[in-house]
């Protein structure tokens, strides 16, 4: 590869589908490209890329249509005539939290993948739980309070893990799992998260679990970096042995398979840097380095997450894990499941054909809806907690109350933000610079209510998957660390960017932000209510 031009490859492996993105030595996004589940795959007869079970709690996806879109994705960049043989590292970003369930003998069979066949066919009996558990998922709900009884309650199992016991933690799902399918835990041999089940496929061999997207599971002492021997202990017996050990994000953990070097082209040295969570990703994506600055993603799930030097860890809410470019750091994530989907059915309700639409309706209301306080749970929120779904409408005097379409529109924006403001408060997080991605982050109507809420200038990034950005460029970090056989700051790697990744920024309305500090209380007092009305606190 000596001589010839550099490509580091980020591979997205999100709720919906699969992203390529990959990234010149001046960190220029060079080429992208993705596969739809729902679209490209619809055999498997997924909704948004995942099944929903009738419980309304379980949410499941088939890790086989993962491996197969791979091959589906690397057969259009083929056709596309990605330069393969040019790709010098590759790293991948995974949805967080989900687990696959790999049968015994699976790890031989990764090991003698015939390069004439596609991969999916040749790990049709590799399984043995064949619906992963994804983040979606709340069905753990006495899983959780198991693991919090167990440990000495929400904030010690915090202490320890960086968040208390989540629903969609993977070790909560593990428990559950052992529990009501014991054979299939005991046929198990390896549990990969969805980011290193990605790796693993690459690799052709079990691929460790990194520290970053490890500290998802409420299993990982996030200071120690090794598997809390308690929390082990409380999910299943023999776990140890099936997650294998977590290993630092930026390491590298070997090459690619021949099956894909073969079918592909890329080259015996292309090196593949360890998978992490979607969120860790984003972080490198967006370069944040120093504390006061934060991210909102508006997603699937909107997530806000920040950089931290110190963890410290709430019982009540919101996760730490350790930092995905800085093995020292840290980064607070907290995340709301009421995204773009919720979103898009209000805006559908209310009768408006697309965004355009729908910023026009916004600009028919002012800022702080006239004291209009919306809750829009039409899935069970994460933050805060409420399991059960609903929406819940108030008017300036705190009675429940109907409100017109042009308010709904409002409300259920305002409600976001007001949440994330909310709740990033109470984890001692107060934006200075407010960088905004996910699909909605490129509507300036979006970005206005969120620079009015926080109060601060927010700045939209430029490439929308910052998720796949940041896997390529981890995977450019991970390759700078193995050349100069050291730990590199990743700040390094970020400054030899030749871009500027954020576009047109807004500032925010002085006017518009005194108006929702002043409703933050009203707001975090009917959270309460609506919470204790449905049973959560
Ligand atoms: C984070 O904790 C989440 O559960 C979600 O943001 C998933 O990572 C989405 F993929």
């Amino acid at each position: 590869m000596s001589g010839e031009p550099m490509v580091f490859l980020g591979l997205d492996s999100s709720t919906q589908g699969l992203k390529a993105l990959a990234v010149d030595t001046e960190g220029r996004p060079l080429f992208e490209k993705s596969v739809s589940y729902d679209r490209d795959l619809p055999k498997y007869r997924t909704e948004g890329g995942v099944h929903r079970h009738p419980d309304g709690r379980t949410v499941t996806a088939p890790p086989i249509m993962w491996a197969e879109a791979l091959d589906l994705l690397f057969e259009r960049m083929a056709d596309d005539r990605f330069p393969f043989p040019h790709v010098a590292a590759v790293s991948i970003s995974g949805q967080q939290h989900g687990s696959v369930y790999w049968r015994r003998g699976a790890g031989l069979q990764l090991g003698r993948l015939e390069n004439h066949r596609p991969i999916a066919p040749q790990l049709a009996e590799s399984f043995a739980v064949e619906e992963s558990p994804i983040w979606m998922d709340s069905s753990t709900t006495d899983e959780c309070r198991e693991r919090e009884a167990a440990m000495g309650g929400a904030q010690a199992v915090a202490e320890i893990t960086g968040s208390r016991a989540y629903e969609r933690f993977t070790g909560n799902q593990i428990a559950r799992i052992a529990k009501r399918c014991p054979e299939a835990y005991a046929a198990t041999e390896r549990i990969s998260l969805v980011s290193s089940f990605m790796a693993t496929l690459l690799a052709g061999t079990y691929a460790p679990i990194d520290w970053s997207d490890g500290s998802g599971m409420n299993l990982l002492d996030i200071r120690t970096k090794r598997w809390d021997p308690k929390s082990l202990a409380v999910t299943a017996s023999g776990l140890a042995e099936r997650l294998g050990e977590p290993v630092p994000s930026h390491s590298s953990v070997g090459r690619l398979a021949p099956y894909w070097r073969t079918r592909y082209g890329f080259s015996g040295q292309a090196i593949l840097i360890a998978a992490s969570g979607d969120n860790p990703c984003s972080l490198a994506g967006l370069g944040l380095r120093q504390p006061g600055d934060v991210a909102i993603s508006l997603g699937t799930s909107d997530t806000l997450f920040a950089a931290l030097r110190e963890p410290r860890p709430s019982g009540r809410e919101g996760h730490i894990f350790v930092n995905p470019v800085d093995p020292d750091g840290y980064m607070a994530l907290l995340c709301w499941k009421n995204g773009s989907l919720t979103r898009e059915a209000i805006r559908k309700q209310v009768g408006d054909p697309d965004w355009r639409a729908y910023a026009i309706r916004l600009g028919r209301t002012e800022p702080g809806n006239g004291g209009r306080i919306g809750f829009y749970f039409l899935e069970p929120e994460i933050t805060p907690p409420c399991l059960k779904g609903g929406v819940h409408r108030f008017g300036s005097d705190d009675r429940p109350a109907i409100f017109t379409p042009d308010e709904e529109a409002r409300a259920v924006l305002e409600g976001a933000f007001l949440s994330m403001r909310l709740h990033a408060e109470g984890l001692g997080i107060r934006p200075v610079r407010l960088l905004a991605t996910g699909g909605a982050s490129v509507d300036p109507a979006v970005l206005r209510v969120m620079a009015d809420v926080f109060g601060v200038r927010v700045e939209p990034s430029d490439v929308p998957n910052t998720a796949a950005l940041g896997a390529a460029l981890r995977a450019w970090h991970g390759w700078r660390c193995l050349q100069e056989g050291r730990f590199v700051a990743y700040d390094d790697v970020w400054k030899q960017r030749r871009i500027s990744s954020h576009g047109r920024s807004v500032d925010p309305d002085p006017a518009a932000h005194a108006r929702y500090t002043s409703l933050l209380p009203r707001y975090a007092a009917l959270e309460r209510r609506v919470l204790e009305a449905t049973g959560a606190l």
